[in-house]
């Protein structure tokens, strides 16, 4: 298909919608509100965003109708088929497709799901969660509304998407096994374009990644006596490579700059106190590269 603009689909309403949209700004792509209610041009980029409904992405991808999507792992899986692939996970909209049983209902393993009739909107990952148990169960497909099942006689079980699992507890149900681990990522058609738009999906892939290892990371400063230093850094989380200046006045006290990669706790902070180190700051990281 000879497209210039490059397109990137994402969840028109819905949970995965606006951090979507943020983690593109993040990425330098903001977009003017929708013309027609479904594609947004980007400022100064040649990417438009398409609005779309979460199901949708994984044929959209396949057909070559947009370039890159973000939508749910559970979605993707459940579409299935080798032409899109999943390129990143991108740490938001995080649940779990687990089966879940009536509260008072016995269960010791999956075998206890023999001859059950588990209600699902997800089937094929249901399907291939039971063939891989080597488990003979009756999938009952329903498009919403799945954790009412029991409740109805319509189902014995249920196989559906869990967070806080809230919405189990309400409806007297009992998470008993995981079949998939879901978050939004950032998918692809396998094969990508080998024109101009080709470049610009690797591009946004390596922003994707500064924004992700940004968001995950933070600058430490702080400054100690020289002779703590090296115990000091011992105790930064990770391991980071450290910028060590000397402090205006004198040779004994030294300043410390390091980009620790993972979460710096109050313990780490205290730590490093008790160490020598002095007017810690930590501070967000914006963009890496
Ligand atoms: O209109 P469109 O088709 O685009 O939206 P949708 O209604 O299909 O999707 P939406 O916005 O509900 O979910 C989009 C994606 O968010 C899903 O495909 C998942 O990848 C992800 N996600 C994360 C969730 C949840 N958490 C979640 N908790 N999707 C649904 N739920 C539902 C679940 O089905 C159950 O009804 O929330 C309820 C359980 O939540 P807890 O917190 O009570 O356990
Ligand atoms: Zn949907």
């Amino acid at each position: 298909m000879s497209r210039e603009r490059l397109r990137i689909a994402v969840q028109k309403s819905g949970r995965l919608a606006q951090p979507s949209r943020e983690l593109l700004a993040r990425c330098g792509l903001e977009f003017r509100a929708a013309r027609d209610d479904l594609v947004c041009r980007a400022d100064d980029a040649p990417v438009d965003l398409l609005l779309v409904r979460d199901d949708d992405v994984p044929a959209m991808l396949a057909a070559g109708d947009c370039d890159l999507g973000i939508v749910g792992r559970n979605v993707l899986a459940e579409q299935g088929g080798d032409a899109v692939v999943e390129r990143r996970a991108l740490g938001f909209g995080r649940c779990r497709l687990a089966i879940a049983v009536p509260r008072d209902r016995e269960y010791a393993d999956a075998s206890d799901l023999a001859g059950l009739r588990i209600a699902t909107s997800h089937p094929a990952l249901l399907e291939a969660f039971l063939a891989r148990e080597g488990i003979a169960a009756r999938v009952v497909v329903l498009a919403g509304s799945v954790e009412i099942a029991p409740r109805l006689g319509t189902a014995d079980a249920v196989c559906d998407l869990v967070s806080s699992g809230a919405t189990l507890a309400a409806n007297a149900l009992r998470e008993v096994t995981t079949v998939l681990d879901s978050e939004a990522v950032l998918a692809s058609a396998a094969t990508a374009p080998t024109c101009a738009r080709g470049e610009l999906i690797a591009t946004i892939v390596q922003r994707i990644d500064g924004a992700l290892a940004a968001s995950s990371s933070r600058l430490v400063m702080l400054q100690a006596p020289r002779a703590a230093i090296a115990t000091i850094a011992s105790l930064l989380p990770g391991s980071p490579r450290t910028t060590i200046t000397s402090l205006d006045g004198g040779n004994d006290e030294v300043a410390l700059q390091a980009v620790c990669r993972s979460a710096v706790t109050w313990a780490h902070l205290e730590a490093m106190q008790r160490a020598g180190a002095r007017d810690l700051l930590v501070l967000p990281t914006e963009k890496l590269l």
